[in-house]
């Protein structure tokens, strides 16, 4: 990448300076700019231009329109998509090593879906399955940039993320399954689970958005026991439509808070296409109105998803606040098992098939950059393969929950003996603000309305 020192992305700059396509001048209405007065007297123009990074190596000009009724209703595309996929960008943080780790990573992660999708079609799973397929690239890469003391709140296209974050594919399929050694011992399942006292992971919550705002608040309980931490969670081009959205972003921007938001624009919300969900050239412009930085990643090239986040979580670390990462890439299947997704155009799927992550970064590491042989690379896929064969005999081996036991150890509300609530950082730093006795009363009073 270009940079080792990111600009300040979210502030304005001075009109001389190349920006991305956001300009106040974009969509300039009959209103004229005032001429600037500030104190250096320059008389400059008001207008204003704003930073986004692109890192894409490519930048494909493409419309999803709807046309048609009822039963002839369809989506067709407007735009080129004869071009030829871009190569993997250079990391400029990534080793040999760490390359080939989120690559085996991916591997699994793919490999388990399918897994996954056998397990359903033989009756063994509870409720749907949802895919990451053609997201593996950002869910895992994403995730390897977490340090020890960082924080993960996965969605369910994440299910990579999670074996990154230390989660096996035992696990995932246990909890699929319900199984009553699953990570919620067969209370909940899909990947709705977490774990926040070993791996910290908070589990996904449904309601589009309203995890982001328990992300800020995991940075902002650091921060009260003295530590900066980075934060990553995850929105879809639909998911960040919602009010909860810009309200807890908002609040992270403000509080400076370790938030990494990766909004992973996968161009469909269900069976909307992002061109019917916002009008907003590309996601990460949001960031502007926010105040932080906004970046664009191509979310089908890992080097390009480490290394925004990485940079992002290191900001986050030294207390500087949030980061808004847009990944472009394509929801490859349905929205979940049960969804065939026959309103997606075939062309669009063809397009992003020829930008698949794990074609793409095993090309890459093989032919590329020469750091796995074809030897190697076909052990490393039997390796995965063993594991993950492993891991579905086991978790199909594995019993239901028991009613009678349950009965005892019901695990879904907490109680104080279940265990212990302590700060995770050490004490708590921040001091209550002194008021005195007579102004404490007056807050009580405006708190608690009469
Ligand atoms: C607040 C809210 N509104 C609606 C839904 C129903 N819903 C679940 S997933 C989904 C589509 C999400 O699309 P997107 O955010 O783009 O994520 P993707 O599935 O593409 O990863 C919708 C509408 C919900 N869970 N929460
Ligand atoms: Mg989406």
């Amino acid at each position: 990448m270009a940079h080792k020192k990111r600009p300040d992305h979210g502030s304005p700059r001075k009109s001389n300076q190349k920006a991305h396509s956001v300009s106040s001048a974009r969509k300039a209405g009959p209103l004229k700019p005032a001429p600037r007065t500030g104190s250096d007297g320059s008389g400059s123009s008001s207008l204003r231009s704003y930073n986004i990074p692109d890192y894409r190596l490519e930048h494909p000009e493409f419309r999803i329109i709807m046309s048609g009724e009822g039963a002839n209703l369809e989506y067709r595309i407007e735009g080129d998509l004869s071009a030829m996929p871009p190569p993997i960008r250079e990391s400029q943080y990534l080793s040999r090593e760490q390359c080939i780790a989120i690559y085996r990573w991916m591997m699994l992660n793919r490999r388990m879906e399918v897994a996954l999708e056998n397990l359903y079609k033989q009756g063994k799973v509870v409720g749907g399955v949802y895919f990451g397929l053609g997201q593996e690239g950002c869910s895992c890469a994403s995730a390897y940039a977490l340090g020890p003391d960082d924080w993960l709140g996965p969605m369910i296209r994440n299910q990579g993320a999670m074996l990154v974050r230390g989660f096996s594919a035992r696990d995932i399929m246990r909890q699929y399954m319900a199984k009553g050694d699953s990570p919620t011992w067969g209370r909940d399942a899909s990947s709705h689970f977490g774990d926040w006292q070993r791996r910290n992971v908070c589990a996904p919550i449904s309601m589009l958005g309203e995890l982001i705002g328990v992300m800020a608040g995991v940075c902002l309980g650091a921060r009260l026991q003295g530590k900066n931490v980075a934060a990553l969670t995850y929105v879809g081009d639909g998911g960040q439509s919602t009010g909860v959205t810009y309200e807890s972003l908002n609040f992270a921007a403000v509080q400076k808070l370790g938030l990494v938001l990766v909004v992973e624009n996968n161009l469909w919300g269900y069976s909307t296409p992002a061109d019917m969900q916002f009008c907003v050239k590309d996601l990460a412009e949001r960031a502007i109105a926010y105040g932080i930085p906004g970046v664009i990643v191509d979310g089908t090239d890992p080097c390009q998803v480490y290394d925004a986040t990485h940079e992002a979580c290191e900001r986050a670390r030294r207390g500087e606040g949030p980061t808004l990462i847009e990944a472009k890439m394509m929801r490859m299947k349905g929205h979940a098992i049960h969804d065939a997704a026959q309103y997606v155009p075939a062309r669009l799927l063809e397009f992003w098939r020829a930008r698949d992550p794990i074609g793409r970064f095993e090309n890459y590491l093989v032919n590329v950059k020469h750091w796995l042989t074809v030897k190697d690379n076909h052990r490393l896929i039997e390796d995965v393969e063993r594991e993950l064969e492993a891991d579905r005999e086991a978790a199909v081996a594995s019993p239901m929950p028991d009613p009678e036991t349950d009965k005892m150890q019901q695990g879904v509300y907490c109680d104080p003996s279940c265990h212990q609530i302590k700060p995770k950082y050490g004490p708590v730093v921040a001091k209550p603000r002194e008021i005195g006795a007579a102004k404490a009363k007056e807050a009580e009073a405006a708190v608690h309305l009469k």
